[in-house]
C-alpha cells in the first residue's frame, strides 16, 4: 500500500508516505516552508511547524491512540456529522464517525513551494474532502457534498488543538463582542468585552462569525493566528486539572500546554444542505514572533 501510494503521490522528499510505529499510514512533509503530517486515519492533521518557529503549532498528546477506531488525541480532529454527544443516541461516538475512519488520498501537489494534499471519505450520505495546505502557513478547507435527494442537516468542527509554552500566561483575542455558551453549565453568556484566559476549565461554544481569532502565547513570545472561513460558531476548550486526569490519552499536566480553539459550525448554527448541494469550512493558521527554542 505504501508503496502504490508514494508512486502515485510522494513528492519527492517534500511528501512521502511513511508507516508510523503504530503501523497507520503518515503522510510527512518537509519543505523549505515547514514540517507536517497527517494520517489518512480521519485526515487527522497531526503537525504543522513553519521553519520560522522552534516549537510545533499544533499540540500532540503524548499519550495519544494511533488505532483505527479510535481519535487521535491533538492537531485537528474533524468532528462531523455531530459535534459533541449525539443527540438522539447516547450509544454513538462523540463528536461523529469520520476521525475514527481511513480516508483516501485524492490528490497532492505542489503549489507555489507547498504541498496540497486532498483526502476524501464516502460518509453516506455525504461525500467528503478535505484540501490541506502546507506551507508558511496551514490552509485547511473541508467541503462537504449532500449526495441525497432530500435536505441533510450535520454539524462540523475542525478541532484544532494549538500548543502553548504556558496556557496559565496565555489568552485568547477576537471573540470579546460574541455571545457564548459555557458547556458546562449550559448557560448563554452575553459578550464580555475582554480577551480569554485559562485559569479553570473552559469548553464554550462562540455563537457568530468572527473574521480572526488570536491565541497570544507569550511563554513562547509568539501569536497564532487563525482567520476562519464561512464558520459561524468557534469553541475554545481547555480541559484544566480534574478533565486531564480523567482522559487515559492526555497527559495530566498536558493542560499546560495547549488550548483548543476549533473553527465551527454547530448548534444553533447548524448546517442545512440542500439536496445535491455542498457546504465548506475552513483556515488559514499562521504565527508570528520566534520562539525561544
Ligand atoms: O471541543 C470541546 C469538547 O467538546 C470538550 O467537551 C471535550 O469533550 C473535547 O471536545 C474532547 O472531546 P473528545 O471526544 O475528543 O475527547
Amino acid at each position: 500500500m505504501l508503496q502504490e501510494l508514494n508512486q502515485r503521490f510522494a513528492i519527492g522528499e517534500q511528501l512521502k508516505f511513511v508507516s508510523h510505529p503504530s503501523g497507520l499510514v503518515q503522510g510527512k512533509i518537509d519543505t523549505p516552508k515547514c514540517s507536517g503530517s497527517f494520517f489518512l486515519l480521519g485526515a487527522h492533521i497531526a503537525e504543522f511547524q513553519p521553519k520560522s518557529q522552534h516549537q510545533p503549532i499544533l499540540f500532540m498528546s503524548k499519550e495519544a491512540v494511533y488505532e483505527v477506531g479510535k481519535p487521535i488525541r491533538g492537531g485537528i480532529p474533524i468532528c462531523f456529522p455531530w459535534f459533541g454527544p449525539n443527540k438522539s443516541d447516547s450509544s454513538a461516538p462523540a463528536h461523529g464517525t469520520v476521525r475514527t475512519v481511513v480516508w483516501d488520498v485524492q490528490e497532492t501537489k505542489l503549489t507555489d513551494s507547498s504541498v496540497l494534499v486532498t483526502l476524501g471519505l464516502r460518509s453516506a450520505p455525504y461525500r467528503l474532502s478535505l484540501t490541506v495546505v502546507f506551507g508558511e502557513t496551514l490552509d485547511v478547507t473541508m467541503l462537504v457534498r449532500n449526495e441525497t435527494a432530500t435536505e441533510q442537516t450535520c454539524e462540523v468542527a475542525l478541532h484544532t488543538y494549538f500548543q502553548l509554552g504556558d496556557a496559565r500566561q496565555a489568552s485568547i483575542i477576537g471573540l470579546e463582542r460574541t455571545e457564548f455558551r459555557d458547556q458546562l453549565t449550559g448557560l448563554i453568556h452575553p459578550p464580555t468585552g475582554a480577551a480569554i484566559q485559562f485559569t479553570e476549565e473552559t469548553d464554550r461554544v462562540y455563537r457568530g462569525g468572527v473574521p480572526s481569532v488570536t491565541i497570544k502565547d507569550p511563554a513562547n513570545s509568539r501569536s497564532i493566528h487563525v482567520r476562519p472561513r464561512n464558520s459561524q460558531s468557534t469553541v475554545v476548550w481547555n480541559p484544566w486539572i480534574a478533565k486531564s486526569q480523567r482522559m487515559s490519552d492526555f497527559g495530566d499536566d498536558e493542560f499546560e500546554r495547549m488550548c483548543c480553539v476549533e473553527t465551527a459550525n454547530v448548534a444553533p448554527h447548524n448546517w442545512v444542505i440542500d439536496a445535491g448541494n455542498s457546504q465548506s469550512i475552513g483556515f488559514e493558521i499562521s504565527a508570528n514572533g520566534e520562539s525561544q527554542s
